[in-house]
Formats: C-alpha cells, structure tokens, sequence
C-alpha cells in the first residue's frame, strides 16, 4: 500500500507487478528495472545521465487513470505507441485518464533525468537528479464520475470547529449525468448534495461545515480524522476517495506561528529525500528509520528541501507529529533559468501539483518557494511575487516563506508571511558573525527594515560539514569535531535569541551532489548531516540532542 491508509474501497486499482522491460540506449544497457527505483541501482548506471525508457503490457480497459506519483525528472507516457502526457519535475504527482478497448496493452514511458537550458528546474546542483520513475505507478478503473480531490481547511470560529470542504467531482463520460456526493468524517455522514456534472467536465463543489466534539492536532497530540467522499449514480455507490485529515488552524501573530493558538518553537532539519544505494526512491522503512532519529534528537520539525515530498513521508509526519515546511522545487536559481520562458510554466505546476496533492496534511504548517534563488533583483522580484500569488490562491491557509541567502541585498521579505534566512557563520563565515552585535542582529534590523518587520523568524539552514569517521588532532574543517563545534556555537546563539521562532540544522543526512561541485563537496557529498548517507550518527548528532531535546521533550 502506497498511503498509511487505505484511499479507496470502491475504486479498483490494478496492482502491475514491481519488474518492467528497461533499456538505457545511450549506456548501452538492456534488462529488467523495478518501479519505483532509481536506475542509478543498476551498478552499470550508477552515474548515467540520459534518456531510458520502460516498457509493460498489462490487461486492462474501460475508462482507466494511469496515475505516476513521481517520475524524474521528465516522462512522456504512450500507450499502445500513441503519445499520452508529457510530464515535467520529479517531485510531484501527475496522471492520465484514457478509455481503451479490454485487452493486453503496452504501456511505455520514456524517462530522461539529463540537464538541458529548457529544464530551469533540475540543473546541476548541491542534491543529485537521480533518473527513473522513482515513486509507485497505479492503475486505477474509474466510473462513470470520479472524486478527483477533497480539500478540507479546518478554522475556529466562535470557540467551534468549522471547515472550508472542496471536492472535485470529475464526470468521466460524453453525457451529463447528476450525481450524489456523501462527505463522511470516520462513520458519521456530515454532508449530502446531489451534484450536476456537465459532459467530460469537472466540478468543485465548496461547502462550509461544522463540526462539534471533534479532537484538535498538534503535534503532542497528533490527531487525525479520515474523511470519505463517496459517490451514487442511480442509488448506487460508484467511487470514493478516503483522505486524513486533523483539526489544527495556522496563523501568525507577531513575531509568533500559533498553531490552535499556541506558539510553536520549531527546531528540526532540512532533510533530501536521498538514502545512499536508494537514491531518492526511499521505501516506508526507510522513511520511519528517518523520522525515529529525528524524534531521537529531540526535533519536531523537518523542512522537505528542496521540493514536495512523497506521501508517505507526509503520512508518517502527520502521524507522529513532526511539523513539516513543505516547498515547491527550486535550490540556488539565477537570473539564467529565472528568465527563461519555461520557469514560471514549470514552477506553477509544480506548486499546483503540490497543494493539491498535499493540502489536506495538518503536519504541513508552511508552504516555501524559490531556495537561495534571485531575491535581490526587480525580476527576481517579479518572479517571488507570481509563486507567492498562486499559493495565495490555491491555500490560503499556511504561511508562505522562501529561505533567502541574499542578506542585506534581499527585496522580498514584505512579500511573504515568515522571513527566513540561511546562515553558515563559523562555516563559510569566520565567528565574529555571532558576536553580539554580529551577523544574527544585523540580518534581523535589515529585515525589519525591509518589509520584514514584527513578523515571524526561521533559521532555515545552518550547519558546517563533517566526514563520518573523520577524526583529528587538529579539529580542522571536515572533521567530525570542528563540525560538532561550529553547530554547537551556532545552535547557541539561535536557540537564545527571543526572535527566533525556529530552526533548521542543515542537513539531516549526508547527500550525493551533482560532480560539478566535486571542488567544495569531498566524495561528491554535501557532507554536513549529522548522521552520513547510511544513517551512521556524527558528533554533531548528540549537538542536535543536547539542544533539541530541552525544548521538546
Ligand atoms: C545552501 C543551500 C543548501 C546547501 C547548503 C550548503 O544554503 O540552500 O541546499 O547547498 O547551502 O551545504 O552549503
């Protein structure tokens, strides 16, 4: 099972068994590949950069959704040779409904993960590309309507739980038809409307409701609720779709985010989705072993950089509690792809696939955009506000960020909810950054003079590298001491600044980079985890432990 519950009682999903054809052509490899993988764990595509293609003949027809939870970077899908959807970014979810005679049928999917100007979005970069289609692939049997989405936004008023609900209901046919939505929360029924669907149209239908004796999330007490949208044609049940949904409202007060009213004080890490031989496929028990070492540090929060994550990893979050900032896919964009006709295109799709695959998940407290990219210049400006805008529309419910490196130079802070900023001081700087009239004070006056006033405050990354099992005398850069000593200090003087409302270690775990950086990044590794590619815990471990765990336990 993909989600940590199940998403469909009546929808049928044809499972395709895990081994597809596969032929890299350019590597002159030919063979059998599992989906989700990446084909880096076929060792004689271990640094292959290029075009592959996947082929499977599989028995089905009717009217069937071909759903792709993650293909990286691009894939053009073809069924039975006639091209079907192209889809670009390895991060979020896309999916194809065809109708198709019953009989065997072959479906084949060209992927490529290589870099190209018209690719704004993967490039060479501190995190690895990897290639392949890298999270699950299903076949679902839709009817004649189908529940394409619910999104349901929790609020308070007068001291009682309400909820905006939209759900879109797509009609599969050449007819119209009218239908019956029923929206249960767990067993209880709380809403029933006979809905109009206009021929091969889709209609969302928002409602607002209320609900009484319900439990509050947060991240102590990580309360979920299933939510099911069931559909009747004629009086029969035709589709459904289960989601999880928890009781939790987000807003900014001042210098404060207040879940359900209470301040959070978020310390955590920014984690890849990348587990050494597993690239940036990463199984549940991958996921979980993850997660438990963040819990053991003490953290309560995790930032997905720097792109939407896979759900599962959501699902454990919501869960167990760990708060997540979610953001959309960009890390250290210039004036070159930010200019280029493709990136606004390819970044509002990829922030549309992501609310509206992720909205529901109450661990998700913000929604980040554009990594360290060109905050500094009027386009880049332009850029920041058209992202902002289209998450403003889709959900207005979370806080919008963006994690900025462009210091006393940045013109974007008025433009989001929470400013964050990306420091290395002992790292990349020398120390006196963290004096007391140093950096920390100087970055907080420039940005409450520059739109960042009164407003909440994230140290979105910071860090110093460390080689696992690198120890010496002379404590010098990269060995797991210096690293241990540098977040120390840095942790320090974070953690005792009032303005701070949190915290993001950079990074979690070590991570495969892209050769280009081979100079400044030893093994081609960002190596400032706190534990390496394999889990295996450094110094700066016990740091995080020694900070992390009197503020959260
Ligand atoms: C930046 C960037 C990270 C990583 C980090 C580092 O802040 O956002 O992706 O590259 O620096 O390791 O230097």
């Amino acid at each position: 099972m993909y989600r940590l519950f199940n998403t469909h009682n009546v929808r049928k999903t044809i499972e395709l068994s895990a081994l597809w054809d596969f032929e890299a052509a350019d590597a002159n490899y030919k063979g059998k590949i599992t989906v989700p993988s990446c084909w880096e764990c076929i060792p004689e595509l271990v640094r292959y950069k290029g075009k592959a293609v996947y082929t499977k003949n599989a028995e089905f027809g009717g009217t069937v959704r071909f759903v792709f939870k993650g293909v990286s970077h691009t894939a053009d899908v073809y069924l039975d040779g006639k091209h079907i959807k192209h889809h670009y970014n390895a991060y979020t979810p896309f999916s194809v409904d065809v109708t198709v005679e019953e009989g065997v049928h072959e479906l084949k999917v060209e992927v490529d993960n290589a870099y190209y100007p018209e690719s704004t979005l993967h490039k060479d970069n501190d995190y690895y590309t990897y290639g392949g289609i890298i999270r699950p692939m299903f076949i679902e049997k839709l009817d004649k309507a189908v529940v394409d989405y619910i999104h349901f936004t929790p609020y308070t008023e007068g001291g009682s739980w309400k909820a905006k609900v939209d759900v879109k209901i797509k009609n599969t046919t050449a007819k119209e038809q009218t239908v019956q939505l029923d929206l249960l929360l767990g067993k209880d029924c709380f809403l029933s409307k006979t809905v109009a669907l206009p021929a091969n149209e889709a209609v969302v239908l928002s409602e607002i409701c209320g609900f009484d004796g319900v439990l509050p999330y947060s991240p102590k007490s990580p309360k979920l609720y299933e939510i099911t949208a069931q559909l009747y044609a004629d009086g029969q049940l035709i589709d459904d779709l289960i989601d999880r949904v928890g009781f939790r409202e987000i807003k900014c007060e001042g210098k404060k985010v207040l879940l359900n009213g209470e301040p959070l004080k978020l310390v955590g890490f920014n984690r890849h989705e990348d587990y050494n031989m597993l690239g940036s496929s990463v199984p549940l028990q991958a996921i979980m072993r993850d997660i438990a070492l963040m819990k053991q540090s003490g953290a309560n929060a995790v930032r997905t950089c720097h792109y939407p994550n896979d759900e599962t990893f959501l699902d454990v979050c919501d869960e167990l509690g760990l708060m997540v900032w979610e953001e959309e896919h960009a890390r250290g964009l210039k004036y070159e792809q930010m200019s280029r006709p493709e990136f606004i295109p390819q970044s509002l799709d990829c922030i549309d696939e992501m609310i509206t695959e992720h909205h529901n998940h109450p661990s998700i407290f913000c929604w980040g955009i554009l990594n360290e990219c060109e905050s500094q210049s009027e386009h880049g400006r332009s850029c920041y506000q058209q992202l902002y805008d289209r998450i403003a529309e889709l959900d207005p419910s979370r806080p919008k960020t963006s994690a900025s490196n462009k210091y006393f130079k940045d013109i974007c802070f008025d433009l989001e909810e929470i400013v964050s900023i990306n420091i290395y001081p002992g790292w990349y700087a020398t120390n006196d950054h963290f004096t007391p009239t140093g950096y920390l004070e100087a970055l907080k006056e420039h940005a409450a003079n520059n739109g960042g006033l009164n407003k909440p405050m994230i140290i979105s990354e910071v860090g110093a590298g460390g080689i696992y099992g690198y120890h010496t005398e002379s404590m010098c850069k990269w060995s797991e001491e210096r690293q241990a000593e540098v977040l120390d200090m840095q942790l320090t003087a974070i953690l005792n600044d009032e303005d701070i409302m949190g915290v993001f270690v950079w990074q979690f775990a070590d991570c495969r980079v892209d050769e280009e950086l081979f100079a400044s990044r030893p093994g081609c590794k960002n190596n400032k985890g706190v534990v390496d590619e394999y889990r295996r815990k450094k110094l700066a471990f016990a740091v995080t432990q020694k900070h992390f765990l009197p503020l959260t336990k």
